[in-house]
Parts: structure tokens; C-alpha cells; sequence
């Protein structure tokens, strides 16, 4: 039999303030579900500035005052996500970041059930893997790899 490799990959994942109430439990049941592994969680109040470097990709952005500002108005929950294809496959969980369109071409993903408008859309993820290293470093700081974990606990014993 042919064991094939499938490298893992992390993504973040962010609650946002509008689900964080209602949708972070059903949310998390689902992230489980799908056969992710949450690597490392974090609630946290966002400040002006981290939320502007989440998504300075946007500064230019007619909505990126508004985003901010929703983005710190209260808790999020940040996550690391670790699976193979981790980055597309958060994405498809999501939908399309509009909820209207989701609940047309994607009724079951996250946003078409818990998002209530375009910009308040219940969830995040990282757009490509750079993106998805660049904000976790930000916001979890240097992580060691699993493997690296591994080694430590070995040599803990
Ligand atoms: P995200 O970055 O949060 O995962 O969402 P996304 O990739 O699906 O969408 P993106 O284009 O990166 O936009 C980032 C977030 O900005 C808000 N937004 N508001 N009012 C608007 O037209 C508008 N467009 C985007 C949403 O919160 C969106 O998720
Ligand atoms: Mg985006």
C-alpha cells in the first residue's frame, strides 16, 4: 500500500464581535467537526492598530474605517487551524463573504447562516499561506512546530 504525504498547513481563523454571543459554540463544534485541529486560541479585545494590521491589505478600502471599527468593538476569538489544505478549506467553511450570496451558493457554509451583512460576517480567514503565517506570527508571536512540541515533551520525561 502507497502511503501518500499531505503536509499539514495552518491557517488563522478569527470569531468575529457579532458571532462571538450567539455562534462561537457552534462554530467551534463545527471546526472540530471538519477535522481540524485547533492548535492555539486566544480571546482577545483587539486594539485599533491590530485590527488595521489584520487587514492592512485593505487600507485603501472604502469600508476599512468601518471594518476596524467593528472588528474592536468587542471579543474575538483567534485561532490557529491545522490541517492539511487548512487556508482553502477554512475558506470554503466560511462562503463568500457576502451572506447574501452565500446563502445562494453556499446555504450550509458559516457565513449564510450566521452572518448578518456583508461587513459584519461572523468570521475570518487568511486569504493565502503567506497571509496565514504573517498574522499568526503577529498575533501568536514565534510557534514552535508541532514537531519541535514533540521534542520538547520527549525531553521533558
Ligand atoms: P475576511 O478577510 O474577513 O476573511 O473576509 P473575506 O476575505 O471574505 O473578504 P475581504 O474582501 O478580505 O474583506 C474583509 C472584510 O471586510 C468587510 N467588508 N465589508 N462593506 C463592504 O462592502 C465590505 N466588504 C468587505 C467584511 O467584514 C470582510 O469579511
Ligand atoms: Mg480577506
Amino acid at each position: 500500500e502507497i502511503n501518500f504525504f499531505f503536509p499539514q498547513q495552518k491557517t488563522l481563523a478569527v470569531i468575529k464581535p457579532d458571532a462571538m454571543e450567539q455562534h462561537r459554540e457552534s462554530i467551534l463544534e463545527e471546526i472540530h467537526g471538519r477535522g481540524f485541529s485547533v492548535t492555539q486560541l486566544k480571546e482577545m479585545v483587539l486594539s485599533r492598530e491590530m485590527a488595521e494590521e489584520i487587514y492592512k491589505e485593505h487600507k485603501e478600502k472604502p469600508f476599512f474605517d468601518q471594518l476596524v471599527e467593528f472588528m474592536c468593538r468587542g471579543p474575538c476569538l483567534m485561532l490557529i487551524l491545522t490541517k492539511e489544505n487548512a487556508v482553502e478549506e477554512w475558506r470554503d467553511m466560511m462562503g463568500p463573504t457576502d451572506p447574501d450570496q452565500a446563502k445562494v451558493t453556499s446555504p450550509n457554509s458559516l457565513r449564510a447562516r450566521f452572518a448578518s451583512d456583508i461587513l459584519h460576517n461572523s468570521v475570518h480567514g487568511s486569504s493565502n499561506e503567506q497571509h496565514a503565517k504573517e498574522k499568526i506570527q503577529f498575533i501568536f508571536g514565534d510557534i514552535s512546530s508541532d514537531a519541535e512540541l514533540e521534542g520538547d515533551r520527549e525531553t521533558d520525561r
